[in-house]
């Protein structure tokens, strides 16, 4: 059946959001570690029975349904979904950050400015960019909605301008994605173009460029110093793009790799994930892999949801 939409924009929605659960899943085994060999990796992925997604799709997972429910952005409503998906399974890895925002929401302060007492100005977490799929899905035809909504999902949790500007990045990286057919070849330097074109914090800038200049880096090491493997927004965002660009022509190995530069590679291994697959699709993802993964058929049904969103808004 599958095969009737090789390649088409629902294949994209799909291969978007199992992408970003196969890649946190898989990557989540090896969270927190150094750097691994691609051999293993491929390996632990063969001997794993079941995919366990984290906070990453969980989250995503709550960004997709509240843009359904309310047929585009709501932020109360996104701000509510999240607690009460964190009520429901507290124990999916979350970091520090959101379970504290979540609870000064629930006591009464606003969606939009709970976030602001974290961390003196506001969290630069990647917790905005790893969930950030669905608004790259949602607004892929007007950039600059994309923004306005990446900066406000982001603004729930994430208020320092190094977190809204990492989400609002990576939703512009899976919109190029979506709007670049699976057969064509992506066109590297002008897919880091426009990306230089969007972002607008001048560090974010430079790293784009250090991208460009890293395509073809044999040395892991050399990678994860110039653009880091960590939880920070800026640490991590470029990385899962640059992963991507390196093999973009396959998810299996865009996942392995980002993976294999250790540290949060959950979260680099989603987002990396995001955008491969919403360039090849979900045909590209292994089989073995989506057959394993935990709640496939939810997260595929939000995936179609979001893609009828964008197609037919009126009949939803
Ligand atoms: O960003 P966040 O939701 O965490 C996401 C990570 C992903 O790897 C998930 O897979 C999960 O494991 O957690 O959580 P936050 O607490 O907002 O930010 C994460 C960390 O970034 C914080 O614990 C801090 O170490 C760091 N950080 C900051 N440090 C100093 N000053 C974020 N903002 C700041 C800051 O302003
Ligand atoms: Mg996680
Ligand atoms: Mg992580």
């Amino acid at each position: 059946m599958r095969d009737l939409y090789k390649g088409t924009l629902k294949s994209k929605f799909l291969g978007c959001l199992i992408g970003t659960a196969i890649g946190d899943a898989l990557g989540a085994r090896w969270e927190g570690k150094g750097m691994a060999r691609s051999e293993d990796i491929v390996y632990l992925a063969v001997k794993l029975k079941r995919l366990i997604y984290t906070d990453d799709t969980h989250m995503t997972i709550g960004v997709a349904e509240s843009l359904i429910e309310s047929q585009g952005f709501d932020g109360e409503h996104l701000a509510q979904t999240f607690i009460k998906n964190y009520e429901a399974e507290p124990w999916r890895g979350y970091g520090p950050g959101p379970p504290r925002i979540f609870r000064m929401i629930k006591n009464g302060e606003a969606w939009y400015s709970a976030a602001n007492k974290l961390y003196r100005g506001g969290s630069f977490g990647n917790g905005s960019a790893m969930r950030v799929a669905p608004v790259g899905l949602l607004f892929s035809r007007n950039l600059e909605k994309l923004r306005e909504i990446a900066y406000q999902s982001s603004s729930i949790t994430h208020s320092h301008k190094l977190g809204k500007e990492g989400a609002a990045l990576q939703a512009c990286a899976v919109a190029l994605a979506i709007n670049t057919p699976s057969d064509k070849d992506i066109d590297k330097e002008d897919f880091l173009y426009k990306l230089q074109n969007f972002v607008q914090d001048h560090l974010y800038k430079e790293k784009v460029a250090q991208i460009k200049e890293l395509i073809g880096e044999q040395d892991k090491a050399k990678v994860v110093a110039v653009l880091g493997n960590g939880i920070e927004a800026p640490r991590s965002v470029p990385t899962a793009i640059y992963c991507f660009l390196r093999q973009t022509q396959s998810y299996e190995d865009t996942v392995i790799y980002a993976i294999s530069l250790g540290g949060d590679t959950d979260t680099i291994a989603a987002m990396a994930g995001a955008i491969s697959g919403a360039y090849l699709g979900i045909e590209t993802i292994p089989s073995e892999w989506r057959a394993k993964l935990e709640n496939r058929e939810y997260i595929e049904a939000l995936a179609e949801n979001l893609w009828r969103l964008v197609v037919c808004p009126r009949q939803q």
